[in-house]
């Protein structure tokens, strides 16, 4: 396949385009470098440095003979983004690249609305210029879990059959998502869904889980091939940052109560899911979405988990419970269906000790590059942000318009 992957500067969008090139297809990594930025402005920084797009390709090239194109690419930009997909005309696009932190989006209302455009106007973008240049491209786009929020029934995959005054139907499950950033995937999918129905596009949406560890076969081998690690209260996911927390004898930091129960899946397993998903397209205008986890667990239950790792090797951890600084349920139900990426092959790495005393091995290796100031989290959803968060730029990006537009000013 020739897969154009945006986002490839990312925590899984590296990793993803490694993947595929290791696999034969032809990759184009493309991304605007904008996550290297809003790091700058909220203090925080990978722990594990990590290369430029230039080195890092290059490294890949002398080591593995595989070329993978790198390209700077705001999906912003319209013209730009129209030119990428008719320069390449991709079989697959898999579309990482968006602003993707819940606290991000709810520091401020600048945050949110710069999440907001840019997830929903890239996405919009990238549509029209499928449409124009590459129509029977399948384009796999990055959801969450989070979009579905927490309903007091079992979440199905994307859709539910519904019985109302005598008639039946199948719907789009009902959304209830979380934060600003969760609502921004929402609005992708419904704009992803139309357009597979007016246009005859084809698109997976893969509602991701949270995501953890530290890398995959392809990053660990070379220290210019790794992937960004995030620890901090902004980027930081939460097993990843419990692990962090541990390395350095800092107690993990549980919100609330702790019964916050979420769909995880090891990073090892993205890249998979995602392959699994481009090499087993929909049919032109359909529009389907896979679940994208391999196991539920709930935030106390995960720190729970570390700390038995760590008393395996006679260590102690403490456990705290700080005032949840989000808004949502400490203890409910949840069940959702994760069936259709194991239909097509999926062979899951489920959360092991071995996984966390490598995730924590890592992290003791840089660990002078911790802060610990960024363990406590310094958004909440109900006063925003607060201590060293830059404020976001207004009208900086321009926001992509047509070009005859444009011309006229
Ligand atoms: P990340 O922040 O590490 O990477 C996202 C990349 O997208 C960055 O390199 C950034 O520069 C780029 N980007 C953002 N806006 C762009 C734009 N307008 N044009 C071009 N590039 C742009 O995030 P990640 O953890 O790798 O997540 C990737 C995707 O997966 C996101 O869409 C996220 O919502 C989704 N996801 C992530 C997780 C997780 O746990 N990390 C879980 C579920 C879903
Ligand atoms: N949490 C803690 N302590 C912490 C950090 C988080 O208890 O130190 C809790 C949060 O309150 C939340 C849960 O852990 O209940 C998950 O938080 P998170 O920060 O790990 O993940 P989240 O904000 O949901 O976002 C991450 C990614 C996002 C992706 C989402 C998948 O950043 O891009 O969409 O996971 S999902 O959660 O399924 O929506």
């Amino acid at each position: 396949m020739r897969v154009i992957v945006l986002g490839a500067d990312g925590y899984l969008g590296w990793p993803t385009a490694l993947h595929l090139s290791a696999k034969g297809h032809d990759v184009v990594a493309a991304d605007s470098l904008i996550r290297r930025r809003w790091d700058l402005r909220c203090g925080t920084e990978s722990l594990v440095p990590i290369a430029g797009m230039k080195r890092r390709v290059a490294r890949w090239k002398e080591l593995t003979g595989k070329q993978i194109i790198w390209e700077r690419l705001d999906l912003m930009s319209l013209p730009d983004t129209t030119a990428l997909i008719a320069q390449y005309t991709p079989d697959v696009v898999v579309h990482f690249a968006e602003q993707r932190s819940a606290p991000y989006s709810m520091i401020s209302g600048p945050h949110a609305v710069e999440t907001q455009v840019n997830n929903v106007v890239g996405t919009l973008n990238l549509l029209f210029a499928l449409r124009e240049s590459a129509p029977n491209c399948h384009l796999v786009k990055l959801g969450t879990m989070g979009e579905y929020g927490t309903p007091n029934i079992d979440i199905e995959e994307g859709f539910i059959e519904i019985e109302h005054n005598g008639r039946k139907d199948r719907l789009p499950y009902p959304k209830q998502p979380g934060s600003f950033y969760h609502l921004s995937k929402v609005h992708d999918s419904h704009n992803i869904m139309f357009t597979c129905r007016a246009w005859g596009l084809r698109a997976t949406d893969l509602n991701q889980g949270v995501v953890y560890g530290s890398g995959t076969p392809e990053t660990d081998m070379h220290s210019e091939l790794r992937t960004r690690f995030d620890y901090d209260d902004i980027w930081g996911t939460v097993l990843n940052r419990f692990c962090a927390q541990s390395a350095v004898g800092h107690a993990l930091t549980v919100y609330g109560k702790g019964g916050q129960t979420r769909g995880f899946l090891d990073i090892r397993d993205t890249v998979r899911c995602v392959e699994l998903a481009a090499l087993n397209p929909p049919d032109s205008g359909e529009f389907r979405v896979f679940n994208q986890f391999t196991e539920q667990y709930s935030v106390s239950q995960l720190a729970e988990r570390v700390k038995a790792a760590r008393s395996a090797h006679g260590l102690e951890t403490t456990i705290t419970h700080l005032p949840n600084p989000r808004t949502d349920m400490e203890a409910h139900y949840y069940k959702a269906k994760h069936q259709r990426l194991l239909d097509l092959g999926l062979v899951p790495h489920n959360l092991d000790d071995s996984l966390i005393d490598h995730v924590i091995g890592l992290v003791e290796h840089y660990k002078r590059r911790i802060k610990p100031e960024l363990f406590a989290p310094r958004v909440d959803w109900r006063f925003g942000g607060r201590g060293k968060i830059k404020a976001a730029p207004t009208g900086r990006r321009r926001v992509a318009i047509a070009p005859s537009v444009a011309r006229r000013g």
